[in-house]
């Protein structure tokens, strides 16, 4: 990259609205690399592996991408775009799908806990998702890419097919290291806390979404499973506290500590509230903004068009590169 300017790449599915799991575990940390040559993707073509209603899927794109520039991105100085208007990905995730092993795509638990959840459409891009993952990855020759600890096992597999092509072929990829926040890695469902919040998920109670009003997100933490202790520490069968322990420190920095001292004489509904409030106040502006940018439908237009032109040119190098190395004409 330019001048030896390290590289991010991190990507957000357009297949559902967005949690606070996506925003603090991923795209809040995005914000993190002012120095760094950033590429900000909403990897559309990773949705379909799950049927998507096309109406939704196309104003969720539009609804991702401003997310991303609402909860801090400057689309001057970041490059946003969308997967599938970069064709160079597809290509580079079918080359990379001829450097991945069945049996490493075998072992991926996102792969076994959506195949069990969509046992009717086990389709072969649900087995290849990971490859594809890589190509996103590689295609920019990312140092740098910043996930929930949920993605830790396909960027380690993104890394073994960069190893295995550079092994094959002399160095082409830079191979990518994650960067994984201390909190926040994991937000969990607040209905099952032993279980990932996710924008799939069906119940919307288990689920708090960025552009949830502040009733509804208030309502929801009230509501959410925690045990018949009544001490806010961290600690067995406590997941449901541990987990709002993780989102109040999210949204104010402190300590479990802190927060232990700060709620030693109250009891879990005034904790449940303060933890609604903190996430309501982090949220707000995101949510203004959001509002803001969706009335601006030509802007989010422009701003699509110029990072799709600005990421297909550094593709475009890497696939020069790519395409001589595997011998095409
Ligand atoms: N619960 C979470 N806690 C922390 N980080 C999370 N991420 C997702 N859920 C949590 C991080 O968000 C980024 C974007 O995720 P994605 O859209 O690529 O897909 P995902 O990981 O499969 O997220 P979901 O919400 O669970 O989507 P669905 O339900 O469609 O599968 C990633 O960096 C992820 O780590």
């Amino acid at each position: 990259m330019l001048n030896d300017q390290k590289v991010v790449f991190s990507g957000v599915q357009p297949s559902g609205n967005l949690t606070i799991g996506n925003y603090l575990g991923a795209m809040r940390n995005f914000s993190a690399f002012p120095d760094h040559k950033c590429f900000y993707c909403v990897v559309d073509l990773h949705a379909i592996t799950v049927r998507q209603v096309p109406a939704d899927l196309r104003r969720r794109t539009y609804e991702t991408l401003a997310l991303y520039i609402a909860s801090g991105l400057d689309p001057e100085k970041n490059v946003l775009f969308v997967q599938s208007h970069v064709p160079a990905h597809a290509e580079l995730g079918w080359i990379l799908d001829c450097y991945t092993m069945f049996g490493e795509l075998s072992r991926m638990t996102q792969f076994k806990d959506k195949s069990a959840h969509h046992a009717d459409n086990i389709n072969a891009g649900l087995f290849t998702y990971p490859s594809l993952m890589a190509a996103d990855i590689l295609l920019y020759q990312t140092d740098i890419v910043p996930v929930g600890i949920d993605q830790k096992q396909h960027l380690e597999l993104a890394r073994n097919i960069a190893a295995r092509f550079n092994g094959v072929h002399g160095e082409t990829f830079v191979v990518p290291e994650p960067y994984i926040p201390e909190t926040g890695m994991k937000i969990m469902s607040l209905a099952e806390p032993t279980a990932k919040m996710s924008k799939s998920d069906p119940n919307p109670n288990a689920v708090v979404y960025i552009l949830d009003d502040p009733d509804t997100i208030m309502r929801k933490f009230r509501r959410a499973v925690t045990d018949s202790d009544c001490t806010i520490c961290r600690g067995e069968g406590k997941e449901g506290i541990a987990n709002l322990m993780t989102i109040y420190s999210c949204c104010t920095g402190k300590s479990d500590e802190e927060i232990t001292a700060e709620f030693s004489s109250a009891g879990y509904g005034k904790f449940k509230e303060a933890v609604g409030e903190v996430v309501i106040e982090a949220l707000r502006p995101v949510r203004q903004e959001w509002t803001r940018l969706m009335a601006d439908k030509a802007y989010l237009e422009q701003v699509m068009k110029s990072g799709a032109e600005q990421a297909a040119y550094y593709a475009r190098k890497t696939m020069s590169k790519v395409r001589r190395k595997l011998g095409f004409v």
